[in-house]
């Protein structure tokens, strides 16, 4: 008789079964000749809708405004620091990837998520969405940022703010309340900023895109920078890096005898 196996996996983003894949049902070559970009492909596979030309511009900014921001932070660090062990590229991308979480570039979801609740359940008492967060999360993801502040404000956040509010027509209620809540912590502390995982969470649910897809946007993004460093340390022939004695605390004991 027939015998009827289980399948192992359900997918609802692409299919390879045709002449070439498609994305959301969209031919990739299709895409391509009908002048779509990579922000259309991110729309499809992760969000599974074909964003129109004015959201798909605004993909593309925030993809580019987060690409890199320099050899400081943790995840550039940590390839910089691989490739300058001799590590190949996919192993000292991961290595700098491995630094997105909770306090560097991995704030994206769920600022994105917690702005969205403070919306629905704390719409006018931003008080009560801080002391809530203050109880239940701790710091507000989204927020807050080691050198940037007030007086030395984050351009790619103003930038992209500033774009989407008087260069399209995205309604924007997340990204609203998420600025109000920065009024906010920043009487509090100047540096208590709507930071730029912050800035992209709204935004991108403001857009619709899936919850948990929000991280994703950083990941892309900044695994283009992560390569260029990777390649840029290679292109110098950088050599390995041992920290120097003076920038360490060595808070030890005193030598002894045993
Ligand atoms: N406090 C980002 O902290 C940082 C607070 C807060 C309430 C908050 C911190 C934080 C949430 C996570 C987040 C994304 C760790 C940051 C990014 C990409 C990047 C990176 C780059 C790039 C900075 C000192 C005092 C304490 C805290 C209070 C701090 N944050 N209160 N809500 N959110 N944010 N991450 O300055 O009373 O003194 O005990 O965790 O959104 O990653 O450019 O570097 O493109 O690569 O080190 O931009 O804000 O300060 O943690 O020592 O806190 O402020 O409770 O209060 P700091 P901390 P107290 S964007």
């Amino acid at each position: 008789g027939e015998v009827i196996v289980e399948p192992l996996i359900r997918t609802t983003i692409s299919d390879d079964r045709g002449e070439e894949p498609r994305y959301a049902g969209y031919a990739a070559s299709e895409l391509c000749s009908k002048g779509y970009g990579i922000e259309d492909v991110v729309g499809l596979l992760w969000g599974k809708k074909l964003p129109t030309r004015e959201e798909s511009e605004i993909i593309k900014r925030i993809i580019m405004i987060s690409a890199d921001h320099g050899p400081a932070v943790s995840g550039a660090y940590g390839s910089i620091l691989a490739a300058c062990a001799g590590i190949d590229m996919p192993q000292a991308v991961s290595a700098g990837m491995t630094m997105i979480g909770p306090r560097f570039g991995g704030a994206v979801t769920n600022a994105g998520k917690y702005f969205k609740m403070g919306v629905k359940d704390y719409p006018n008492d931003i008080p009560g969405f801080l002391a809530w967060m203050k109880k239940n999360v701790g710091p507000v993801p989204g927020i807050g940022h080691r050198v940037k502040s007030l007086r030395n404000p984050d351009q790619r956040v103003k930038y992209l703010v500033s774009y989407v509010q008087n260069e399209t027509s995205l309604h924007t209620p997340i990204l609203n309340y998420a600025l109000e809540v920065e009024k906010i912590t920043t009487a509090k502390k100047d540096n208590l900023i709507l930071n730029v995982d912050g800035t992209m969470g709204c935004i991108l649910m403001d857009l619709g895109f899936p919850e948990h897809s929000l991280n994703g946007f950083f990941v892309l993004a900044r695994t283009i920078g992560m390569i260029g460093h990777w390649i840029d340390q290679n292109n110098q022939n950088a050599r390995l890096i041992r920290l120097y004695d003076y920038l360490i605390n060595y808070a030890v004991k005193p030598e002894r005898p045993v």
